[in-house]
């Protein structure tokens, strides 16, 4: 018999090992300690919702046992891999904790990957299986596990739940308890790998440890006042991290309250859900929380459970933040958060001017927080500046990526945000804009870097430069300078041209702007980060002066 994987081991230096246990953060529980402890202590109360369908917390503990053994029975080991794409269903819940029972490391995909990203994580994170939905929002996984096998021949095993196929059914998992026996393992060893917003080229896999991670959302449980009587709903993709964990499923899961899942993200579909099942809280980013504070106001249904409305992913700006308070009547609360750690929440009892005009302050009194300008110098209180940090729940580095880490981590271990922020005296933080050349698109983050290359790919675009532009909606929509060769694309056509070569729609340009050059410098004096900034201002400028504005920029 082969020695099993070791499961992957985070990295903090020893002193803060120490210092993070000593001061109770660190508690030493991991994710299969949790969901037995839960599955004990509130049995039949309700975990999960899922359309029709109630799950009790026992219910979901003897989903996860049964996912656990099904996954070794198919000669999967602990410390394997897993990419794990699951919409907002409960069975999202059932694998995630089936792979922690089975000592198993999930990589968190969003429904809306395709081909291009899976197959990058499943490279990237050497995964020796995939699990996903026979058909989610449309989509039909079982195509695109398909050409996954054919591109990752060290890919092992496809699980499909539904009409499996050819693929091995989950619903055929058969619960086994002569399989789950395994240790539990180590709390400092890595739980699961998230997926990063992508600020330079293709997505960076996150290591989150299971001592970390429950302390990010056992604390959030407090800031948030989440018991056991909460009902959380989950609107967004359960598998970022901001529904997962700020405080999130997982937080509510830990205290015995009930997750509600809504696939819909139209608002008339979730106030439905809202009133049917009495929930107290829930996140969105800024352009849902706008629309659904918009429709709030004309509904027939009853909102009055609700408590907080958390705004996260993307910038609210105060005069946004007013509209969604009066919208909605109840209480907002800011959320300022990364995958790779670091969470900032407005307090439910800040003042107005607090929750209006800040992204919170962090969870830890250990989250160390810099403000540096362009030579790694803090600037004064209430400057803006890059921000830095490191803490209790904080990664020290990407899996498997020497060079991302060299640019991101700084040499005493702090994260390089890529966030530009003003921190006043008392902590709170207010987001100015990014340093990085990403785009934030209603809480998605797209790597220009990433959408240039694939539009380079295609025969007749000669040059691509990939910027953010404001959008009243989105927040930052994309616009993609295109250089043609020989003759011109139709816009429709590189769009196209984008999805199929497999890559998540959200990532496909909104607007195509096609230009006879780029440089009125010699080429190669400028930096794509400069060009990219150029080409937006002049953008923006034409914008604002009409007379200009329409010969130049045949805007799609
Ligand atoms: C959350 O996580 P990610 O990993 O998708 O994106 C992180 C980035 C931040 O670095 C920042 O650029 C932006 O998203 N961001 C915000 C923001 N919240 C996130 N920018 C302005 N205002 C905010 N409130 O997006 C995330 C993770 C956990 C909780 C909440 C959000």
């Amino acid at each position: 018999m082969s020695e099993p994987l070791i499961a992957l081991r985070q990295t903090w230096p020893e002193e803060f090992v120490q210092r993070y246990r000593q001061a109770g953060y660190w508690r030493g529980e991991t994710f299969p300690g949790f969901l037995r402890e839960r599955v004990g202590r509130y049995s039949e109360r309700t975990a999960i919702v899922d359309h029709e369908k109630r799950w009790t917390y026992a219910q979901l503990g003897e989903r996860a046992e049964t996912v656990a053994s099904g996954l070794l029975a198919l000669g999967l080991q602990r410390g394997d891999r897993v990419v794990v794409q699951i919409g907002n269903v409960a069975e999202f819940y059932g694998v995630a904790f089936g792979l922690f029972l089975a000592g198993m490391i999930p990589v968190y995909a969003l429904p809306a990957h395709r081909i291009t990203e899976i197959s990058h994580f499943v490279r990237k994170s050497q995964a020796s299986a995939y699990v996903a939905q026979q058909q989610y929002g449309g989509f039909d996984y079982r195509t695109l596990a398909r050409e996954l096998l054919a591109r990752e021949p060290a890919l092992k095993q496809v699980v499909i739940s539904g009409d499996a196929a050819e693929f091995a059914a989950l619903q055929d998992f058969k619960h086994d308890a002569a399989r789950l026996s395994a240790p539990d393992p180590d709390p400092q060893s890595v739980a699961f790998l998230q997926i990063s917003g992508g600020s330079t080229g293709l997505s960076k896999l996150i290591p989150r440890t299971h001592d970390d991670y429950i302390y990010s959302f056992r604390a959030s449980n407090e800031i948030c006042a989440i018991t056991e009587n909460s009902r959380y709903m989950v609107a967004l993709p359960a598998a970022h991290n901001f529904p997962m964990s700020s405080p999130g499923a997982l937080g509510v899961l830990y205290a015995g309250g009930t997750v509600v899942l809504s696939r819909s993200t139209a608002a008339e579909d979730a106030f439905a859900l809202i009133e049917r099942e009495h929930v107290t809280d829930l996140g969105l980013v800024p352009p849902l929380a706008l629309l659904w504070a918009q429709a709030a106001q004309h509904t027939g249904r009853d909102l009055s459970s609700l408590k907080v409305l958390q705004v996260g992913g993307a910038k609210l700006t105060p005069e946004a933040a007013r509209r969604v308070i009066a919208g909605f009547g109840c209480q907002l609360q800011q959320v300022f958060g990364m995958a790779e750690g670091l969470v900032n929440y407005t307090r439910l009892d800040d003042g107005e001017s607090v929750v209006l005009n800040t992204q919170g302050r962090p969870i830890s009194p250990d989250d160390e927080v810099l403000v540096v300008d362009d030579q790694g110098q803090p600037v004064p209180i209430g400057q803006s500046g890059y921000l830095l940090t490191r803490g209790p729940y904080t990664i020290r580095g990407y899996h498997n990526d020497d060079a991302a880490n060299a640019r991101a981590f700084t040499e005493d271990g702090f994260y390089r945000t890529g966030d530009v922020v003003q921190q006043s005296a008392d902590g709170y933080l207010t987001v100015q804009g990014r340093a990085n050349d990403h785009i934030n698109r209603a809480g998605e983050k797209i790597s220009a870097e990433e959408v240039e290359d694939h539009l380079l790919a295609h025969p007749q675009v000669f040059d691509a430069a990939v910027v953010s532009i404001p959008d009243e909606y989105l927040g930052e929509r994309i616009c993609a300078f295109i250089i043609v060769r020989g003759e011109k694309p139709r816009a429709p056509v590189l769009k196209a041209w984008m999805r199929e070569r497999g890559v998540a729609a959200f990532k496909i340009p909104d607007q195509i702007v096609f230009v006879d050059a780029f440089e009125n410098t010699a080429v190669g004096k400028t930096s794509r980060k400069q060009l990219r900034a150029r080409l937006r201002g002049e953008f923006l400028d034409a914008q604002n002066a009409p007379a200009v504005h329409s010969s130049n920029h045949p805007v799609t």
